[in-house]
């Protein structure tokens, strides 16, 4: 990957590496540089070599507009006709060629996980894998070029960030040995224990097939439908239910291997392994309002702010850890059945041990040619990493390859720049499709002597993939699950009792939500029974908003306990591309807002200014208005003296303020981003002597929890702390104090 220049810049989001004139440009030059938080793929030829080229190599070149053969053009705006008036001619190679590729631009999205977005990055291991793993990536101090894709699962390409949705967690780690795919989610437990079952949970979460809505949602009659009759989706659907279901950020999500894993070390002894990403950014998530106003006011919500952060200097990070458990034979931990996938082990049982940490620290050049043409794939292992036969994994196994055949176009899929190999590449696989290779010889099969024998298949010392030889009892065929899948249920309360009241209540209220959204009772009343063979506290909640009468349970087991790291709540995290709005009027001391500012980005947090109109208020820039700002971009806000309505504002019917008609001290859009950064507990702050009107206008007092009025100077550093908090908790009321 390229070299990284780090750049500070007052605000992430500039479009291009140099500012644009205000004429066109008319004398030739070649395409601007890329900006410095852009990287690309290396460079490198379809068969694993170096070219030592710039990812600029591999983009458009020269200064002249050219046909695709590389013939110069003098006019792409007229086609070639006759006289003026035409017909247009079908000899106009250049209009045929343009409008010709253009109708071939989009490829299949993909069936799930269609909407994400990428980054590049570096790995680095600490060593504390190499007891238990030989693969060459984690030894000590090695360091691994990466690409990650996070993602929705459910929705379409276009769809909304913030969906209530399980994220996918995808990292690929480009190898000495080859490509390692780490494909996980943010949750670890998954909605079915047997791949067969998978086309069936996403058909069940997918849009209606006849109206096809609701688009990115689970909260409609066949995914409900489908959860409650197939009582091992519990699990997950638990999860997704939760805070979890909603992150603050891609870079605030913990990451999953889901599966069981099986390393060898360089001894061939092996241990069974779950993978864990811990996000040094703490794991943090918006409330359900946040989510439906983001949809809204910024569907891209996730996409910028990882791309915001990258640009900004903020790289994010994660710890990669295992739990370690020993490869027995009945691949069974503590009880909880290793190869189930609905099932997770809890921390308590077995510590997450940290390996190595992950940055990202480039935003990809083109979204096309990196995120959506990378094809992750279960199979990509490298000597020392190898599968269990966890049934979900299994299936997993043949989908990944399989699907890139349609997505990609043919089998040459591995051969995308973004795909290729960091390690020499002799497969003996030929032609196809968008073949790129340029293979020499004759004699692609094995053995053969024409071609002086190779390639040749790697000996014990040449450090070759190895398929660890796993026992396999003596059975008979089936198609069957053992009896330790049949409890749905006690890890889903273990999660449940794990959170924090404030927690559970938003478990509970998604609940209603969701359920309240389905059109058929009857579905309703069969995922209360399922809640009430979970919590009868949950189910008794869900069941009064629905109006329903809770269910006795129907299925006893023995209590899981609890696992204290499952809750968000408490602790204090780095602040570093978190957002901090300063709302001015006119006539603001520059100074409070500058001191702000300073402290802000001393911490790595971006100060955005919010003014009544765009441009400049005295010597400081605008960056959002009155008009535009929306509260869910702000991780805490402060409020610059008095905030009167600007000349805009519509206080009497301003539609977006739904203010009434008594007129108020503050301009109306200010009252309401206000009251909601209060509703969502965010951090707030006010530089004022004396009350602040645009406070009390919006229902606030100074004492409130999370809430500074004061100089500058006092009001700074005590918003950084309140944002390493996240959110001010005790805002929320909870069920315990009603
Ligand atoms: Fe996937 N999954 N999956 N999945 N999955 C895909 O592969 C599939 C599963 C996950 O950013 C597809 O290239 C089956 C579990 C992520 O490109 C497809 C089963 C987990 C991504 C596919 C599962 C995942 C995918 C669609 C059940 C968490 C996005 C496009 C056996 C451990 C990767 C593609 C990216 C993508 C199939 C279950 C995570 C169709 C059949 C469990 C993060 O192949």
């Amino acid at each position: 990957m390229a070299t990284i220049k780090k750049r500070k810049l007052p605000v992430p989001g500039v479009p291009s590496s140099e500012a644009p004139s205000y004429e066109e440009p008319t004398t030739p030059a070649g395409p601007l540089p890329l900006k410095d938080d852009q990287g690309g793929p290396d460079t490198l030829t379809p068969t694993g070599v170096s070219t030592g080229q710039p990812p600029e190599s591999v983009g458009q070149q020269a200064e002249f507009l050219t046909t695709a053969h590389g013939a110069r053009l003098s006019d792409s705006d007229h086609s070639l006709r006759v006289g003026r008036r035409g017909p247009t001619l079908l000899q106009d190679h250049h209009l045929r060629e343009k409008v010709s590729h253009f109708d071939h631009e989009r490829i299949p999205e993909r069936v799930v996980h269609a909407r994400g977005a990428g980054a590049h990055g570096v790995f680095e291991a600490n060593g504390a894998a190499e007891r238990i793993c030989q693969a060459g990536f984690l030894q000590s101090g090695v360091q691994t070029p990466v690409f990650v894709r996070f993602s929705t699962v459910l929705g379409s390409r276009g769809s909304a960030d913030l969906a209530r949705d399980t994220r996918g967690f995808a990292t690929r780690f480009y190898t000495a040995e080859g490509n390692y795919d780490l494909i996980g989610n943010n949750i670890p437990v998954f909605f079915i224990q047997d791949g067969i079952k998978f086309p069936d949970v996403i058909h069940a979460a997918k849009p209606h097939p006849d109206r096809e809505i609701p688009q990115a949602q689970s909260a409609h009659d066949t995914f409900w439908d489908f959860a409650s009759l197939h009582t091992e989706a519990q699990a997950h659907t638990m999860w997704n239910m939760s805070d979890r279901g909603i992150p603050r950020s891609f870079r605030t999500m913990e990451g999953f291997g889901v599966h069981t894993w099986r390393l060898a070390n360089a001894d061939g002894k092996t241990s069974l392994v779950k993978f864990h990403w811990k996000p040094r950014q703490g794991v943090h998530s918006v409330t359900w309002e946040e989510a439906q106003l983001s949809n809204g006011s910024d569907p891209d919500y996730h996409r910028r702010d990882l791309a915001d952060a990258i640009e900004g200097g903020a790289y994010p990070a994660w710890d990669l850890g295992v739990q370690v458990m020993p490869d027995t034979e009945d691949q069974t931990f503590e009880g909880i059945d290793l190869l189930d996938p609905t099932k997770f082990v809890p921390e308590e049982l077995a510590p997450v041990q940290l390996i190595g940490t992950m940055t990202l620290n480039a935003n990809p050049t083109n979204y096309f040619a990196e995120t959506e043409q990378v094809a992750f794939n279960v199979s990509n292992l490298v000597p020392g990493i190898d599968v269990t036969n966890d049934p979900l994994l299994q299936a997993r196994l043949f989908s990944y390859l399989d699907t890139q055949i349609t997505r990609l176009g043919g089998p040459n899929w591995n051969q995308l720049p973004i795909n290729r190999a960091h390690a020499p590449i002799n497969d003996m696989l030929r032609d196809g499709f968008h073949q790129d290779a340029v293979h020499g010889g004759v004699a692609p099969y094995r053995p053969n002597s024409l071609d002086g024998g190779c390639p040749f298949v790697a000996g014990h010392d040449d450090h070759p993939f190895i398929d660890l030889p796993a026992p396999v009892e003596a059975s008979i065929k089936q198609r069957a699950h053992p009896a330790s899948f049949d409890d749905h249920f006690s890890q889903v309360a273990l999660f449940y009792r794990s959170l924090a009241v404030v927690e559970q209540d938003h478990v509970a209220a998604a609940y209603s939500f969701e359920l309240s959204k389905c059109y058929d009772q009857t579905i309703r009343e069969r995922q209360l029974q399922a809640l009430a063979n979970i919590d009868a506290d949950l189910c008794k909640k869900v069941a009064d908003g629905l109006g329903l009468t809770p269910p006795a349970p129907t299925v006893t087991y023995e209590d899981a306990g609890t696992s204290a790291a499952l809750t968000q709540i408490g602790g204090s995290w780095p602040v570093a591309g978190r957002q901090l709005g300063i709302v001015i009027g006119e006539g603001v001391t520059e100074a409070a807002v500058t001191t702000l500012q300073k402290a802000a980005q001393a911490a790595g947090v971006v100060p955005l200014v919010i003014g009544p109109h765009g441009g400049k208020i005295g010597q400081l820039i605008v960056n959002r208005t009155y008009a535009n700002a929306a509260s869910i971009e702000f991780d805490a806000l402060v409020l610059v003296g008095e905030l009167p309505p600007a000349p805009d504002a519509m206080v009497s019917g301003d539609t977006k303020a739904g203010a009434g008609s008594s007129p108020m001290a503050s301009d109306p859009r200010v009252v309401k981003l206000t009251g909601e950064a209060w509703r969502h507990s965010k951090a707030i702050g006010a530089i004022v002597s004396g009350e602040s009107a645009a406070l009390t206008d919006a229902g606030i007092t100074g004492d409130d929890e999370g809430v500074v009025v004061g100089t500058a100077k006092q009001v700074a550093p005590r918003m950084l702390e309140l944002l390493a908090e996240h959110r001010a908790w005790g805002r929320f009321a909870t069920s315990a104090e009603v």
